[in-house]
């Protein structure tokens, strides 16, 4: 009965400017391609889908401090959290398809802006919390969540096209699963503000169970805030989602990656879904095809896919 409350507002961010691979921008029309609004019709969710959204170029983006494209980052993050904001009003979980994971900024932007107190599950290879003066790439996908938590804006630069960016998450409120390629700076600021981690040692010695038992039980220790899920398709190992930008040996498998899904679905508490870092630029087609089917499967569970089968209320089986 919980499948049928559920709907998903869907919205396309068409975004690369955060990491320097071309590709990662086709990953929403990938993901609509590969049937992910029917499925989740099928599985008894009303969809509605918002669209693309379409970025503006930026035509003058020099480096600022060796971070690149940051105004193209900037620009496209506020329309972003706009969208989310809309999708929110509405009453919809929002579900963002990427992009690159710079994206973050303006998903969980928009989602706080929305609806106020939020828990983050960051599901990645990466922690994504370098400040633009640690970050060694450059790359603003390595960087969202210093430029959304409040421990850290005295440590982050305002950048040109940031300006509009309130920090908005506590750090006691972010669990990470599935980190295994931690920057020394990431590591140092994750211990720093006690961040919550799960890295693939504790998936190892936990177990997945486990690991998402004690994840729920710290995010819902005080009063159970609605669940922000960034999702990036790296943390699933890249035997089966190879087809994105920085992957990383030795990650989640496929089942690990679909139980984390399914745990979140039933707490009931999953408010929006970031799924980012598909390239399907990178890759074999079936490769490709790999990738973009597990995002789906995962994508699916975030809403109430259940791999012991279901059926809806009123089904009749056919008489002789
Ligand atoms: N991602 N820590 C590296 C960097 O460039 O700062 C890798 C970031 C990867 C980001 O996968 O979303
Ligand atoms: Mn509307
Ligand atoms: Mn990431
Ligand atoms: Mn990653």
């Amino acid at each position: 009965q919980q499948l049928a409350s559920r709907s998903a507002g869907v919205i396309g961010a068409p975004f690369s400017g955060g990491q320097p691979r071309a590709g990662v921008e086709r990953g929403p029309d990938l993901i609509r391609a590969a049937g992910l609004l029917q499925k989740l019709q099928e599985q008894g969710c009303a969809v509605k889908d918002y669209g693309n959204l379409q970025f503006e170029a930026v035509l003058e983006d020099d480096p600022v401090g060796g971070v690149k494209q940051v105004r193209s980052v900037g620009g496209a993050n506020r329309k972003l959290s706009e969208a989310v904001q809309e999708v929110k009003r509405d009453g919809h979980t929002c579900v963002m398809l990427g992009g690159d994971h710079s994206l973050a900024i303006g998903s969980i932007h928009g989602h706080a802006a929305a609806v106020g107190g939020l828990s983050v599950l960051w599901v990645d290879a990466h922690a994504d919390i370098n400040t633009p003066l640690s970050s060694w790439s450059g790359n603003m996908h390595g960087q969202p969540m210093s430029h959304l938590l409040h421990e850290l804006q005295d440590k982050v630069p305002v950048l040109p096209s940031f300006s509009w960016i309130r920090p908005c998450v506590s750090a006691r409120d972010v669990v990470y699963i599935g980190l295994r390629d931690v920057d020394p700076a990431e590591h140092y600021l994750l211990k720093l503000l006690g961040v919550k981690v799960f890295s693939m040692t504790e998936v190892d010695q936990l177990g997945v169970a486990k690991v998402m038992e004690q994840t729920c039980d710290y995010l819902s220790d005080k009063v159970k805030k609605p669940i922000h899920l960034s999702y990036d398709v790296d943390a699933i190992d890249p035997s089966v989602t190879p087809a994105t930008g920085t992957p990383v040996v030795g990650g989640l498998t496929y089942r690990e990656g679909v139980y984390i899904a399914e745990h979140v679905a039933q707490t009931g508490l999953l408010s929006a879904v970031d799924l980012v870092e598909v390239n399907p630029l990178l890759g074999s087609e079936a490769e490709v095809g790999s990738t973009v089917s597990t995002a789906v499967q995962l994508l699916l569970a975030c809403f109430g896919r259940r791999r012991q089968g279901d059926h809806p209320p009123d089904y009749r089986l056919p008489e002789p």
